[in-house]
């Protein structure tokens, strides 16, 4: 496919459904709105063992940290230990007292995060029709603060979709569709319902261990890939957060039309779901596996910066 045979996002998602309006001129949270009370509540009546799993990557992890091409991991810098009382310039308190501190210079995008709602369009409109003019400088609309105001509770369903087809990883550039997720449901014995957290398993990411730089060569993960279907069930499902263990969540570039990120329009930008990209669903997933319980509690808020186009997160998950 060349270049100029891909199609534009406007034109291939031209008759894509949107959920612009559908909660107000002013909305900011998209498919959340879907996950209240009566959710929370009936979440929680699923903790059974109260076992409890935490979903975000170590930050600084010395093995590395797996980020989009382009950005950069985070950098953790120690700004006072006890070095620092050596010299003169540490801060000297009443009483002798000493402390650490450190600070992160991180992509808010890098590790375990929520995507703000606005962190992608196409055409000049983010979600709700909000003017992408609105994202110079900072999110003025859409970003990733009221989703951390809120914070998000529900049912979550693990769909194991690498053990699912009997391997260690899912491969690069493989595919799956909703179809595939629904299959992968019935196998698992968990039924998918309205307003269920998708969390979904590749292990893609062990492949950036395994294959340190040479990961990057080619890059394409794999993932969900579009399809006008795909995108009605997303929608009839009312799912209201994504949450996989890749960077980006889907098939980086479709293999139908050669676009890239098309569900990030599709999804993200037209339907307000909400991207949670690079859980680490390891141990949530062996768990699941020995003793075939699928569905759990779920809560998470990212940080809340203002203006953010994202923003780290360790959602937790209870059994
Ligand atoms: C991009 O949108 C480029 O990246 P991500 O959603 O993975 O942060």
């Amino acid at each position: 496919m060349t270049e100029s045979t891909v199609p534009a996002l406007g034109e291939l998602l031209k008759d894509a459904p949107s959920n612009w309006g559908k909660w107000g001129a002013d909305d900011e949270v998209g498919a959340l709105n879907y996950l209240g009370p009566e959710q929370a509540i009936a979440a929680a009546g699923l903790i059974r063992s109260g076992k409890v799993f935490t979903l975000q990557r170590l930050i600084g992890d010395p093995k590395g940290d797996p980020v989009w091409p382009g950005r950069t991991p985070a950098e953790r810098t120690q700004i006072l230990d006890e070095s620092s009382w050596d010299g003169d310039d540490a801060p000297a308190f009443p009483g002798g007292l000493h402390y650490a501190d450190d600070k992160i210079n991180a992509f808010l995008q890098g590790s375990t995060q929520y995507d703000a709602l606005g962190h992608v369009w196409h055409d000049g409109q983010l979600y709700n029709g909000y003017d992408a003019r609105t994202t110079v400088g900072g999110l003025d609309k859409a970003s990733v603060e009221p989703i951390a105001q809120r914070g998000v509770v529900g049912r979550a369903v693990l769909l194991d979709m690498a053990r699912f087809r009997g391997k260690d990883t899912l491969e690069s550039a493989e595919t799956y569709t909703h179809e595939d997720l629904i299959a992968c449901a019935e196998a698992q014995g968990v039924e998918l319902r309205k307003r269920d957290i998708l969390l979904i398993r590749t292990n893609y990411l062990q492949l950036f261990f395994d294959l340190g730089d040479k990961f990057y060569e080619g890059f394409c993960e794999p993932g969900l890939v579009y399809s006008p279907e795909l995108v009605e069930w997303f929608q009839e499902m009312e799912i209201p957060n994504l949450v996989t263990d890749t960077i980006a969540n889907e098939v980086t570039t479709d293999p139908n039309n050669g676009v890239a990120l098309v569900l990030h329009n599709a999804l993200m930008r037209n339907l307000g779901i909400a991207f949670t990209e690079i859980a680490d669903l390891e141990q949530l997933a062996e768990d699941c596996a020995a003793d075939g319980v699928y569905e759990m509690f779920y809560a998470a808020a990212p940080l809340k910066v203002a203006l953010g186009s994202g923003s780290p997160v360790n959602p937790v998950a209870i059994k």
